[in-house]
């Protein structure tokens, strides 16, 4: 296994909409990232990665780009971009971009061409169908965001696919001329400096033969087994490397949607020069069982411990994962998995104790080092995310759940949650913006914020500066196998970790209430590395842990 920068550095996703505002038009900015490059610094991260910056017509915030060699208006210029990398670089830290190549924007110039006529020579860079014999959509899939996958378009008489949202027509990566598109907006970027790129949705591109129904069957195995892992994908990804990434110092970072533990080798493996890593839903999704807005499980830590268990087995020596519990798309960490009332400080601290201890290249989501929370939207009209929206509408023609309970789920599981703007400080619209935000700050922020915690020793904030100044001294947190200590216990999660001569235990109490852990190792002249509280009793082979508490013995 080779040791590589961007193995051991971590990430940290900016979504630049809700990070800081320079300007005072209540969105964030290019200009306001270049701000506050000082305190990304001084948490101790190296790889930025910014959600997408290119123009964009926003009906997805920017998933939905109208030219991938320009920067949104919005966001700033060229020039300010250019800063941004230099500046980013001068501190010792790189810089992602965010690679929408499934789709672009139905204001994309290849759409407007497009859609002019059959016979025009942009046609062939998306997908289009006959109508089914009753004129209704070519197949029944649906879309991510709800409603059918295919929309009509009335100058042609065909219907275009669309995974997303109909504004994100989907790419038809069959054609050559799509692919070498792709390949020139990456090396523009690349050229520039770039040190490599998010892949949004990269496993959707390659698209079945035919175009075949889906069966009746939870919308996460439609995923996995119609919309992801298509015949010509493992081709294309080979191209991309072999004609793109491999000739920088870059590296590919896949979001790894409709993969599952059993192909994830065919996408990371060394050996296999596609992808140098990818990011998985299953812990993402470890509480939704078939799609957002349908049931939803509780929390569930033996599950959660299976899941790492098995993502490790199955990529063992061979790949290389990145390891994200939260981000743009769902709802927040402490929300979820931890205890975001009593025991907030205490648990958001024990989440990270966890994630940065597992396997994988660590991927921190903006706010979660000052533990950020879920929000309440107290009408629907305080909603922004496409994807939540359309779900109410769809729900207001089905009448499936009732308006409140709509708003309630959106609520628990919507993205607005993770999108609201960061809590820089008490000021006025936490000191995010003069103006009003294009999307409601969290309350909370007269409690929650960088300023408080900064000056707070014991904060969340100075809690994940630390853990990272202390990872970043020993390889063991990144490199080490993890050998599981106690598998079934429902709140105690407990493991160790091993590489070369250097040894970690973590154990961590996911309840609020006091417990006790055994062990038969020795652990009475260990140190301990990492505390979310300011003491531990460990008396002979015993540990007794308060709520949420989680520590890092070095043995
Ligand atoms: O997300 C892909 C994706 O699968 C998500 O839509 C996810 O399923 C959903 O949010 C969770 O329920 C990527 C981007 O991260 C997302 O922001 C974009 O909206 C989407 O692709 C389209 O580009
Ligand atoms: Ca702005």
């Amino acid at each position: 296994m080779s040791l590589t920068w961007f193995k051991k550095g971590t990430v940290y996703q900016i979504y630049p909409r809700s990070f800081n505002d320079s300007n005072g038009d209540g969105i964030g900015d290019l200009r306001g990232i270049i701000e506050k490059l000082d305190y990304l610094q001084s948490l101790n991260v190296d790889i930025l990665w910014l959600s997408p910056i290119f123009s964009s017509p926003n009906d997805d915030n920017g998933y939905d780009i109208s030219d991938y060699c320009n920067i949104m208006p919005e966001f700033g210029t060229m020039e300010d971009f250019d800063e941004l990398l230099q500046k980013t670089h001068d501190r010792g830290m790189r810089l992602i971009l965010d690679l929408v190549a499934n789709h672009c924007s139905d204001e994309h110039r290849w759409f407007e061409e497009a859609k002019k006529s059959k016979d025009n020579s942009y046609r062939d860079y998306f997908h289009w169908r006959k109508p089914a014999s009753d004129g209704g959509p070519p197949n029944n899939w649906k879309s991510f965001f709800g409603g059918s996958a295919w929309e009509y378009d009335s100058v042609s008489g065909e219907y275009y696919l669309h995974l997303f949202t109909k504004k994100q027509p989907d790419l038809n990566w069959e054609n050559p001329k799509v692919r070498e598109e792709i390949y020139n907006a990456m090396r523009f970027w690349l050229d520039k400096g770039v040190d490599g790129f998010r892949m949004d949705v990269i496993p959707l591109i390659s698209k079945r033969e035919g175009y075949p129904d889906a069966p009746n069957v939870g919308f996460r195995k439609i995923i996995e087994d119609i919309y992801a892992n298509g015949p010509r994908l493992h081709e294309y990804l080979k191209e991309m490397t072999e004609k793109v990434v491999s000739r920088y110092d870059a590296f590919s970072l896949a979001e790894g949607v409709g993969i599952n533990h059993n192909n994830a080798g065919l996408y990371i493996n060394h050996d296999r020069k596609e992808l140098d890593m990818l990011y998985h839903f299953d812990i993402l999704e470890c509480t939704i069982v078939n799609g957002k807005f349908e049931e939803a499980s509780p929390f569930d830590l033996v599950n959660m411990k299976n899941i790492f268990k098995r993502w490790r087995d199955a990529v063992h020596e061979k790949g290389w994962l990145a390891n994200a519990m939260g981000n743009h798309d769902f709802a927040r960490m402490v929300s979820r998995f931890g205890n975001d009332k009593q025991y907030w400080s205490e648990s958001a601290k024990m989440l990270f104790i966890l994630q940065s201890t597992q396997n994988g290249t660590l991927n921190i989501y903006q706010g979660d080092e000052i533990g950020m929370t879920n929000i309440v939207l107290d009408s629907i009209n305080e909603v922004k995310d496409i994807q939540s929206l359309n779900f109410y509408n769809e729900n207001l023609e089905t009448q499936r759940y009732s308006k409140e309970l709509a708003l309630e789920m959106i609520n628990r599981e919507g993205r607005d949650n993770a999108r609201t703007p960061i809590q820089w400080n008490d000021e006025i619209n936490g000191g995010f913006s003069i103006k009003e935000p294009w999307l409601k700050v969290n309350p909370n922020y007269h409690t929650i914020n960088v300023e408080k915690q900064d000056k707070d020793p014991d904060s969340i904030l100075n809690f994940y500066r630390n853990l990272l100044k202390v990872r970043k001294n020993h390889d063991v947190f990144v490199y080490g196998d993890v050998e599981e200590l106690e598998f079934n216990d429902p709140s105690i999660y407990a493991y160790s970790k091993v590489f070369g001569k250097e040894k970690i235990m973590v154990i961590l109490n996911f309840s609020s209430t006091n417990t006790k852990f055994s062990t038969s190792e020795n652990i009475n002249d260990a140190e301990v590395l990492i505390n979310n509280y300011s003491s531990i009793e460990i008396f002979k082979d015993t540990i007794s842990l308060k709520a949420y508490q989680g520590i890092i013995l070095k043995l």
